[in-house]
């Protein structure tokens, strides 16, 4: 991607608003600019003539005037690196057609027409991944956002919706597989070639279009609707693949089982593939009857997939699923609009996860990923609000915000209007909408109608940007306890002042002498500030607030350490009870680091979460799935977000230092836990995971307070593992320790599975992301391993983006750790623009760092803007980083 090219003129396409930009700079795209498309594409019959080098592609469209658009004399076919080799209308010459910039238009003087067009391209040499491309010997494609415009010229936008008929025709032996959305109608062949027709009768949009072709094998099942359709179920991966598939395939009927029991939505195909393929940006994507995932979403054995792994599995099978109804059926209008289907569709699997699993501990996660990956970048350069207003290159906005924080703004309504009310809102969007390219505030306006709250206010979390503060005083006077709230929502880039939002917070006040509270209830914080009166309180009570989670806010509040060891140990709501746990230690960390605590105080706080940890420890009542989230230390990027300004290299060393006076301080009942959990058989229920969960929580511990102690025990368990969550435990506390069992059990780990890819980016994040003193040594000489390649992103991923989320790393006082992603940064680009911007993330936090480092990540990302020729994704991260 080249940005350097000529911009475009409008031709009621959004994205030919504005070229009235810097010189170097790619078109910014506004919201504000959208109009429908002045033509229709009802349907669409593509030809492929399929080979690695070079693939032919036939494409005939029938187009017609759009009654709800400007009429326009041309149409604007979008291409991207594509030349027509031949153009027809109507089965002769066309009256007018040029190229502008990569775009063809054609002029067009009738109200219906049919256009031919042919491309050739070449998918062994497509390293972005984007389009169709070949990986490992397969063709495959990927569309979102912008993709299929590498194809074919066509309206590459999401609300042109069309019907599909496809022709595949390819050499038998290299490709036997030939695969396409919906159902396959007609299949043939002749000499060393065949061929397959496929239909798929749902109108989509180009970006749901998918296609594979390769030598595949299936695990295959089926499933009955509710309405007594048999759809066949596929899991396409490599014929040594096959038996790593099972969890995949038991995860998909669950997922379809759920759908119609909890959102009442069926499927509605004969047939549902799945397709791994170890080359893709993304984790996987939701072609309609045609999914097509990261390997690392699809295969698992207890051997080589971790209990993450095997969780991770069932939640993106989940999700991609579940965009059948959201995204598919329904599908966006345009790319603004892109939570409309990512937020609910994330709100969604996140809902099913916790009704397959332990529902808290689900949350717990959930709460921990949207905070050490949305907050910071809702507080930095690159914030945004869940409906952008403008961007440069989409592929950019596939973030934590869209995704984690508008799964939890629709979170909020359903908490708001309880579950009952929320069904009918999700109903009446589903029926309403279905068939069409829909908008946000189509959604909301569901939700609205058919839960009747009022929701004119909430539509604020949809426009602005920033994580909400709220301040919290508890006040006791007589009987009655007084909470006063406050809120503010903090200026982010290009949105200096801002409005109130509605902040529903679910709260329980504990009497101090009984441990325990009247009910919860549901305060909605709808002002700037407000107070609430709570009556028969003889004592000051203990107050537990934002339970569950129910707003994405940060609250500030002056709270006894007293009570928080309180609720630490006796919260009737579990989120509440980790919240407790992470406060009582955050509030520490945060004040060692900003050199607040003299030493006493330091020794009085130390010891109050020791006992508070103890009580978790022993608390007969927890099963350890649970037990390991309260032993979890709060993580660097969320302790660094607590403070204006970071100083990374204070807070790995007391975080550290914390860690170390902990595993002394409980090293007799942190040993009776591993005992007892090493006791516990392998298998895949919550005990035997929650055991596996405490043993290598325990080891980080001890590898903190007595390495020696340590690496004997890590080793211990390495060798007796019988799956690879033990396994990669200890080596990942071994990677961090000087040792001989670390060079050995790190070489038996890469002799062991070498040649499996996915154990492989293992062996490369476990290095990348170690504690050791050496890593950025490390990371170097993985670099150029053998095994290593910028070509798979998978790949990139275990080193390099494992190593930027390694503050101990990354953050090397001498801006090693700089220098070496925006290196990355520049030689990625070229070869994969969407992951070499995915990178650029972690320079853009030095407006929070301390001025030394700050400095050093500034001149990082200058160097990398100073590159002659930048792709769009990241040129758009880095002066948005450099603000
Ligand atoms: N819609 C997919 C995510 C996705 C987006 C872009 C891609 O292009 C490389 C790939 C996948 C999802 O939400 O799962
Ligand atoms: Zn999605």
């Amino acid at each position: 991607m080249d940005i350097a090219r000529t911009p475009a003129t409008p031709d009621g396409n959004p994205e030919m608003a504005d070229a009235a930009v810097e010189p170097k700079a790619p078109p910014e795209i506004r919201r504000e600019d959208y109009a429908p498309f002045p033509w229709l594409v009802p349907t669409i019959r593509m030809e492929f003539d399929l080979g690695l080098e070079k693939t032919r592609v036939r494409t005939t469209m029938d187009v017609e005037r759009n009654p709800a658009a400007d009429a326009s004399p041309t149409i604007r076919l979008n291409g991207d690196g594509l030349q027509p080799v031949s153009l027809t209308c109507d089965g002769g010459d066309c009256a007018g057609h040029m190229m502008d910039g990569d775009d063809l238009v054609i002029t067009l003087e009738g109200d219906r027409h049919t256009i031919e067009i042919v491309t050739e391209i070449d998918p062994s040499g497509n390293s972005q991944l984007m389009g169709l491309y070949a990986s490992g010997g397969m063709l495959c494609t990927q569309c979102e956002a912008e993709g299929f415009r590498r194809i074919a010229f066509f309206p590459d936008r999401p609300d042109v919706l069309s019907t599909y008929t496809v022709r595949m025709s390819g050499p038998k032996a290299q490709f036997p597989v030939l695969l396409c959305n919906g159902n396959r109608t007609g299949e043939g062949e002749g000499g060393d070639t065949h061929w397959a027709e496929w239909h798929d009768p749902w109108p989509k949009p180009s970006y749901l279009f998918a296609l594979v072709a390769g030598d595949l094998v299936a695990r295959t099942d089926s499933f009955t609707t509710m309405g007594g359709r048999e759809v066949e179920l596929n899991v396409w991966v490599r014929e040594g693949d096959l038996d790593r598939t099972e969890h995949a395939m038991e995860s998909l009927k669950r997922s379809m089982k759920w759908d119609e029991e909890i959102f009442g939505r069926e499927y509605d195909l004969d047939l549902f593939n799945i397709v791994a393929v170890s080359d893709f940006n993304m984790g996987a994507m939701e072609n309609k009857g045609l999914n097509i995932f990261n390997t690392k979403y699809v295969l698992a054995d207890p051997d080589t997939a971790t209990d993450g792994d095997y969780d991770g599995i069932e939640g993106v099978i989940g999700h991609e699923y579940f965009h059948n109804w959201s995204g598919n059926r329904i599908t966006c209008r345009d790319w603004f609009q892109l939570s409309l289907k990512e937020g609910f569709t994330v709100l969604r699997d996140q809902l099913f996860s916790a009704d397959m699993g332990s529902a808290p501990v689900k949350r717990i996660e959930d709460v921990r990923v949207l905070r050490g990956v949305q907050f910071p970048e809702d507080s930095g350069p690159l914030a945004h609000p869940i409906r952008p207003d403008s961007y440069r290159e989409i592929s950019n906005f596939y973030t934590s915000t869209v995704y984690n924080k508008g799964a939890e703004v629709i979170r909020m309504m359903r908490s708001m209007a309880g579950e009952e009310l929320f069904r009918k809102g999700t109903d009446l969007y589903f029926d309403r909408h279905d068939g069409e390219a829909a908008t946000c505030e189509d959604f909301v306006k569901a939700i609205e109608d058919g839960t009747g709250l009022d929701l004119v206010r909430f539509r604020r979390w949809y426009a602005q940007a920033g994580t909400p503060k709220v301040v919290l005083k508890l006040e006791h006077e007589g009987e009655t306890a007084k909470i006063r709230l406050a809120q503010t929502v903090p200026a982010t880039p290009g949105q200096p002042v801002k409005e109130p939002m509605p902040i529903p917070l679910k709260l329980a006040l504990f009497d101090r002498s009984t441990g325990k509270h009247g009910g919860e209830e549901l305060v909605v914080l709808g002002e700037e500030s407000a107070e609430f009166a709570f009556d028969g309180f003889a004592e000051k009570p203990v107050l537990s607030i934002n339970r569950t989670f129910s707003a994405p806010v940060s609250i500030e509040r002056a709270v006894p350490r007293e009570d928080l060891v309180f609720l630490a140990a006796r919260d009737d709501d579990p989120f509440a009870r980790y919240e407790a746990m992470q406060e009582l230690m955050t509030g520490y960390l945060v004040a060692a680091v900003s050199g607040d605590l003299g030493e006493n105080e330091r020794e009085a706080a130390r010891a109050d979460i020791a006992r508070a940890l103890e009580a978790v420890i022993e608390d007969d009542r927890l099963d350890d799935l649970m037990r390991g989230e309260l032993m979890m230390m709060p993580s660097h990027s969320y302790i660094a977000e607590q403070m204006l300004v970071a100083e990374p290299g204070r807070i790995h060393a007391e975080r550290e230092a914390l860690k170390a006076d902990l595993g002394a301080r409980l090293a007799s009942p942190f040993h009776a836990l591993y005992d007892r959990a090493a006791k516990i058989e392998f298998s895949l229920g919550a005990e035997a995971k929650g055991a596996r969960k405490v043993k290598t929580l325990i080891l980080g511990y001890a590898a903190a307070s007595d390495p020696a102690k340590a690496v004997e025990l890590a080793a211990w368990q390495y060798d007796r593992a019988d799956n690879m969550t033990d396994r990669q435990g200890a080596l990942m506390v071994l990677a961090g320790l000087d040792s001989v069992e670390r060079t050995d059990k790190l070489l038996d780990f890469y002799n062991r599975y070498r040649g499996n890819a996915l154990v492989i980016d293992k062996w490369f994040a476990l290095q990348a992301s170690s504690l050791h003193p050496q890593v950025i040594e490390h990371v170097k000489a993985l670099s150029e391993h053998a095994d290593f390649t910028l070509k798979n992103p998978n790949r990139v991923r275990s080193l390099y983006m494992a190593f930027a989320a390694n503050p101990h790393g990354f953050h090397a006082a001498d801006g090693e750790g700089y220098d070496l992603i925006a290196d990355l940064i520049l030689e990625l680009d070229p070869i994969n623009a969407q992951t070499a911007a995915r990178s650029v993330p972690p320079l853009g936090r030095w407006r929070r760092i301390e001025p030394g480092r700050a400095r050093l990540m500034r001149e990082a990302l200058d160097r990398i803007a100073a590159a002659p020729r930048l792709s769009r994704d990241t040129f758009e991260q880095v002066t948005r980083s450099l603000g």
